[in-house]
């Protein structure tokens, strides 16, 4: 008997994976490059149909033909190390499955190597961290369609649901899915740093403890924010050090590390002429992080201040307002990068379907992805978010409020990059006037780049002093 579908790569998400397509009745052959996670694998769960195997050749050699092989390797050099070693042992119309977070302009050159080959090559972003790969996890998937369709009874199988919908979807030709599951890391950046932000302020100015920061996010995560974030930050405030030792989170070292899914959306942002000051912003708050020496030594030498005019109460809502006006531009700009691509790429991409599997599974799951779904079935073609009545109306709602919270933040001098990224987007966005003519006038005095003029049409340049 031959195996269905074959993992290789056995960290964290990849040995998930395995148990949780063997637990959806698919029998499974697994590899990892180092044999101890191997045999571990083989000896803990001998009751699930789950064969281990040392030697890629064995291993492909288990499977099935057409062959469905699963990658969950290191994203980078591992993920052309283990292909260019698997491959002698591919026959053509085998389907090779990236899973893990490459690079989607590698996944576009992996793609086409392959199946100029004869191979197939899906590039699937797969979210969701530990949890989401046993239990259910959002599946984006890009590549062949035809390729697809053979991998989806599975791939719908092991992803998580939102009632009757399976949080996994074809998205689109070649890096497509890679590209969209970078941005959903680009928007889980932006989260995590909007939610740090408003525990900074809630902390600093109000002195809340953890269990009164606890209360809050508890009860936030009733309403509009309702999210996974949120929920596990309710629970962070909840946890004690080891006996005697007060709440973890005061003791967690405050440096940030990653792994480059966020850093390239600001860069591909950057290439692709698509704004995302939040995303970016969140990105430069993990490198300010690691600067922890230098910040210390600052702390001595450079002053902040003090001056609270909002009660404690409505300060406590300010904050969830600014926090959910913040996270809304955020969103706005992901989505306003996946137009972009999809137009630079012809990946046709749909924003509804998008937003969908977004809701069950993932690191960014949250109420308000319903919002955003509605939003792009009401208009696939939607220019931007804040122009659905759902949102406009939300922030022209609540933008007294998160101007107040910034305002406090800026007179105590807590840093809030997220909060206040995302209002200068939110301002320039609904600028009709910016002062860019004054700009315009210095590069044509410069350099004379020429401009245009509001009164007539064409491409004026002025010799500006004799
Ligand atoms: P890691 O990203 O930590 O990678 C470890 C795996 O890569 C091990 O199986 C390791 O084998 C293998 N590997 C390496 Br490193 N170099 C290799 C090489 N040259 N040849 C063959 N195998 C090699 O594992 P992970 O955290 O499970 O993530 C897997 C993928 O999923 C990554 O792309 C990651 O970004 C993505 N992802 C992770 C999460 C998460 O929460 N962790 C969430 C979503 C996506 P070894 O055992 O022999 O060292």
């Amino acid at each position: 008997k031959k195996q269905q579908i074959g993992v290789i790569g056995l960290a964290v998400m990849g040995k998930n994976l395995a148990l949780n397509i063997a637990d959806h009745g698919y029998s499974v052959a697994v590899y990892n490059r180092t044999p101890d996670k191997t045999n571990e694998l083989s000896k803990e769960y001998g009751d699930k149909d789950i064969m281990g195997f040392n030697s890629l050749k064995e291993f492909a050699n288990s499977l099935d033909t057409p062959r469905r092989i699963i990658l969950m390797v290191k994203a980078g050099e591992a993920v052309d190390d283990t292909i260019h070693k698997l491959l002698p042992y591919l026959d053509k119309g085998d389907i090779l499955m990236d899973g893990g977070n490459s690079y989607y302009l590698d996944t576009m050159r992996r793609s086409k190597e392959l199946e100029e080959k004869g191979f197939y090559y899906l590039g699937t972003g797969i979210s969701g961290g530990e949890e989401g790969a046993r239990k259910g996890p959002a599946i984006m998937s890009g590549g062949a369609r035809e390729a697809y369709d053979r991998f989806e009874p599975v791939l719908t199988a092991i992803s998580a649901k939102v009632g009757q919908d399976a949080c996994s979807t074809y998205i689109g030709e070649n890096g497509a899915g890679h590209f969209v599951k970078m941005v959903h890391n680009g928007i889980e950046y932006a989260d995590m740093q909007l939610i740090s932000e408003a525990y900074s302020i809630m902390k600093h100015v109000l002195g809340l403890s953890p269990e009164q920061l606890h209360d809050i996010f508890d009860q936030w995560n009733q309403g509009e924010l309702n999210s996974y974030l949120i929920a596990i930050t309710a629970k962070i405030f909840q946890k004690k050090d080891e006996p005697g030792g007060g709440y973890l989170v005061d003791k967690i070292l405050d440096v940030a590390g990653q792994k480059g899914t966020g850093k390239w959306t600001g860069q591909i942002s950057l290439d692709l002429g698509a704004p995302t000051p939040t995303i970016t912003a969140a990105v430069y708050e993990r490198y300010l992080s690691a600067m922890k020496e230098e910040r210390v030594t600052a702390n001595r030498l450079l002053r902040g201040a003090d001056t609270l005019k909002q009660k404690p109460e409505e300060l406590i809502e300010s904050i969830r307002k600014a926090l959910y006006a913040s996270k809304i531009c955020a969103y706005a700009q992901g989505f306003g990068l996946l137009k972009n691509a999809s137009s630079l790429y012809h990946w046709n991409l749909s924003y509804s379907e998008i937003a969908k599997i977004f809701r069950g599974g993932c690191i960014i799951r949250a109420q308000f992805l319903n919002q955003i779904t509605l939003a792009y079935e009401k208009n696939p073609e939607l220019k931007n978010l804040l122009f659905e009545d759902y949102f406009s109306g939300i922030l022209n709602n609540y933008q007294k409020e998160w101007r107040e919270t910034i305002t406090t933040a800026i007179n105590y001098g807590i840093p809030v990059p997220g909060f206040s990224s995302s209002l200068a987007y939110y301002d320039s966005y609904r600028s009709a006037e910016l002062p860019i003519n004054l700009l315009q006038a210095q590069r044509d005095f410069f350099g004379a780049h020429t401009y245009e003029r509001k009164d007539k049409e064409g491409i004026f340049h002025t010799q500006w002093e004799e």
